[in-house]
Formats: C-alpha cells, structure tokens, sequence
C-alpha cells in the first residue's frame, strides 16, 4: 500500500504567516492535485505550546488551537484520513512527524500495509527531513515529492534545502516529481 503524507501545510508556514517559507503556498496546487493519486492521505501538524524551548530558536507558530496552526485555506483538506500532531511537548523540538503525540504514525502505516511512504510539504530543511530519515529508519521505502516541498532556507548551507535534499537521498529516499505518480492500477 502507498500512503502520501503531507507534512505542515499550515497557514504560519506560508506567505503573511508567521514563519513563511518562500514558495510554501505554490505547492498547494501540486499537493491538491496530488491526493486523488493515493488510496491513503494523511497530512501532520506542528502543533506547540505556547511555552516551547523550539521558540528560542524559532519565532512563535503554530500554537495549538490557534489561526496559524490550521491547513492552509487553499489546502483540500478533505481527503485526509488523519491527522498526526507534533512539536506539541515544550522540552523538544519534535520536527519528525513520528514524534506525533495523539496518534502513532508508524503504527498507523503498518495497520494499513503500508510500505511506500510518499513525503511532500514544509518544509524541507527542518520537518520534512526529519520525517524522511525517520521514515527511512523504520524501514519504509519513501519516496520525496520535489516539487512539492520547499525550504524554509532555501538557499543553505550548512542546513538549507539542497542539502537536506542530498541528505534524505543518500539515507536512501526516492526523490522524484509529481508528473511521475500515477493512480493504482484498478
Ligand atoms: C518547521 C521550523 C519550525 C517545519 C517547524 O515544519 O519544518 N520548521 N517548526
Ligand atoms: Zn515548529
């Protein structure tokens, strides 16, 4: 089974938000056009308290409850299965979506067979890597959307987008562009 998770499309991470990544809302149209391919959505959420050692290093987002931390009003939310909240203990950072704490992913995938993992969002550098290598960790093939991620430092080093790219790809991550995915065969 594949399985599309889509990592922190959340209105503080694109323009007018509060931590925006350049580009971040011009791969809406690309998730969205993305989701009918796959039997399984799931999409996750930085989801913090308002006391966080992540804002020492980060300005304040995505409080939970708050404006910022919803989808994206361009996101077609409707297809997601389920939701998996992270960054919400104020002692870590929790960038990897298999850090969620009000549902386990990994558990979540292997109940449903799935072994393809197919990973787009925001943002690239921070939780979109982090849930790769953690992907990858566990054993899933995971195959990364380029066209469909972007990073909060795009233009790095020592940790911006090109790097994490290489990064997630030389852990053994697919990277790959959206024309290339394709519905099931019936
Ligand atoms: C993220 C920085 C801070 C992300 C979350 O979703 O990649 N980046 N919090
Ligand atoms: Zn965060």
């Amino acid at each position: 089974m594949r399985a599309l998770l889509i990592v922190d499309m959340q209105r503080d991470f694109c323009p007018g938000g509060a931590l925006a990544v350049a580009g971040g809302d011009a791969i809406l149209p690309v998730i969205n056009r993305m989701m009918p391919h796959f039997e399984l959505v799931v999409a996750s959420r930085d989801w913090h308290p308002e006391d966080t050692v992540h804002f020492e290093r980060w300005p304040v987002h995505c409080v939970a409850g708050t404006p910022g931390a919803e989808y994206a009003p361009e996101l077609d939310s409707a297809p997601i299965a389920q939701e998996f909240l992270k960054g919400t203990d104020g002692a870590d950072d929790g960038y990897s979506a298999f850090e969620a704490t009000n549902e386990d992913l990994e558990a979540w995938l292997r109940t449903r067979q799935v072994d393809d993992l197919f990973v787009c969002g925001l943002a690239t550098d921070y939780c979109v890597r982090a849930t790769v290598l953690d992907a990858l960790a566990r054993g899933f093939r995971v195959h990364v959307v380029i066209n469909a991620v972007a990073a909060v430092h795009p233009d790095g080093p020592p940790d911006g987008g090109p790097h994490a790219l290489q990064e997630m790809k030389d852990a053994g991550a697919h990277l790959l562009h959206s024309a290339m995915i394709r519905a099931p065969e019936p």
